[in-house]
């Protein structure tokens, strides 16, 4: 069962790079790849070294660090690209080529019957030159692409022996979660090799779509922090994490969960970015209950309104009181965490002041722990 033995291929580092306002320092991309490695990830994809100087020497700088994490760099379907990739040491090649109408026309000017060549050309080059590098070969824009061009090249890359892994690509965020099960199912029953599927998220289902890749047997996941990438990225880390933790979470016990927080800060930092209040897991609001109902269900057994729970991430809930929707159960919560034994008329009463009063502006917490102090004195008073 793919659920069970999925790697993430965590891409940060290449796709990442490629959104609009990332650009790493050296010292930046070790920090993120050590986090990512002390989290747990598999593999770590790292911009081509042919991209810069400054690309090459962060490959080597990874690699020097000895991280558990296999380190992969993607290039195109070059030998020129495949020799520099190979003299950084990195563990694994991820090589691309398109094979939709569009990127032959536009990218790079070959035919199917082309690119089958060069595959051949440059996987055996590969291969000769590094018989133990983790190589894979992907087709860019996949699900633009003709289905009779897809299998004649795959089935091709799949004869000649060479490749660890096939790789689907969603490259302008266009699937459905059923076209890629079908997809990854076909290649899989096909080719019997490792299929990894990567993911773009500009119609918003690239975590569905990692999903069903999953269901259809893929073997790797492309994830980024906080999903960054080309326009508006790709499968997010914690978003996978959040998909997979609430199907089982023995899927996800495999990594470091409280550490996702402060890899997502980072990079959000880095990349002088906030984190959407609607985030999985990190967004501010992923655990502030609010309405009465809520908030007093929560308060009896979290998981009435919760799939995650916020400690296996490091954070806390927060049941919200100071607004015109609260209940008298969470004026209680309150009043018991400040020690105060209320009786429930009063608690009751509280409730109705602090409704009037946030019908005009929300309260702060001070401001109730201020109504339930005077309360309690008054109490003692009386
Ligand atoms: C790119 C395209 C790519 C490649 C994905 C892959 C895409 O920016 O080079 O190699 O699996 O989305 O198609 O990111
Ligand atoms: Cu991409």
């Amino acid at each position: 069962m793919p659920f069970d033995r999925y790697h993430i291929i965590e891409s940060t580092l290449r796709e990442g790079e490629q959104f609009s306002t990332a650009t790493f320092t050296t010292a930046q991309k070790l920090e993120i790849a050590g986090l990512l490695d002390d989290f747990g990830v598999e593999m770590i994809e790292m911009t081509s070294p042919c991209a810069s100087p400054q690309s090459e020497a962060d490959i080597r700088a990874v690699m020097a660090a000895g991280l558990n994490a296999r380190i992969l760099t993607h290039i195109r379907c070059h030998k020129d690209d495949a020799l520099r990739a190979l003299d950084t040491g990195v563990h694994g090649v991820d090589i691309v080529i398109g094979t939709s109408p569009l990127l032959m026309q536009h990218s790079h000017g070959k035919s199917i019957n082309q690119i089958v060549d060069l595959a051949a050309d440059v996987l055996t080059f590969v291969r000769a030159q590094a018989p133990d590098i983790i190589l894979r070969f992907s087709t860019e824009d996949t699900f633009r692409s003709r289905e009779s061009d897809l299998l004649r090249v795959y089935l091709a890359v799949a004869e000649m022996g060479l490749v660890d892994r096939l790789g689907v690509a969603d490259t302008v965020g266009i699937a459905l979660p059923q076209q890629v099960y079908s997809m990854v199912q076909q290649l899989v029953r096909l080719t019997g090799l490792d299929v990894e599927f990567h993911g773009h998220n500009d119609s918003g289902c690239a975590i569905a779509n990692a999903c069903a890749a999953l269901e259809g047997g893929a073997t790797h996941i492309d994830t980024t922090v906080l999903g960054i990438g080309e326009r508006n990225g790709i499968t997010p880390l914690g978003g996978l994490i959040a998909r997979l933790y609430t199907l089982n979470r023995a899927y996800v016990t495999k990594y470091n969960l409280p550490l996702l927080p402060q890899i997502d800060w980072l990079v959000a930092d880095i990349c002088a970015i906030s984190i959407p209040f609607n985030n999985y897991i990190t967004g501010t609001s992923a655990f502030i209950h609010k309405a009465g109902i809520h908030a007093k269900a929560v308060l009896a057994d979290p998981s009435t309104y919760e799939i995650i729970q916020p400690g296996d991430f490091g954070l806390v809930r927060e049941v919200a009181i100071g607004h015109r929707l609260t209940g008298w159960n969470g004026i209680r919560e309150r009043a018991l965490a400040l020690g105060l034994n209320l009786d429930e008329s009063t608690l009751k009463a509280i409730t109705q002041d602090v409704k009037r009063q946030a019908d005009v502006r929300p309260l702060a917490l001070d401001e109730i722990d201020h109504l339930l102090r005077t309360a309690a004195a008054a109490a003692v008073i009386g």
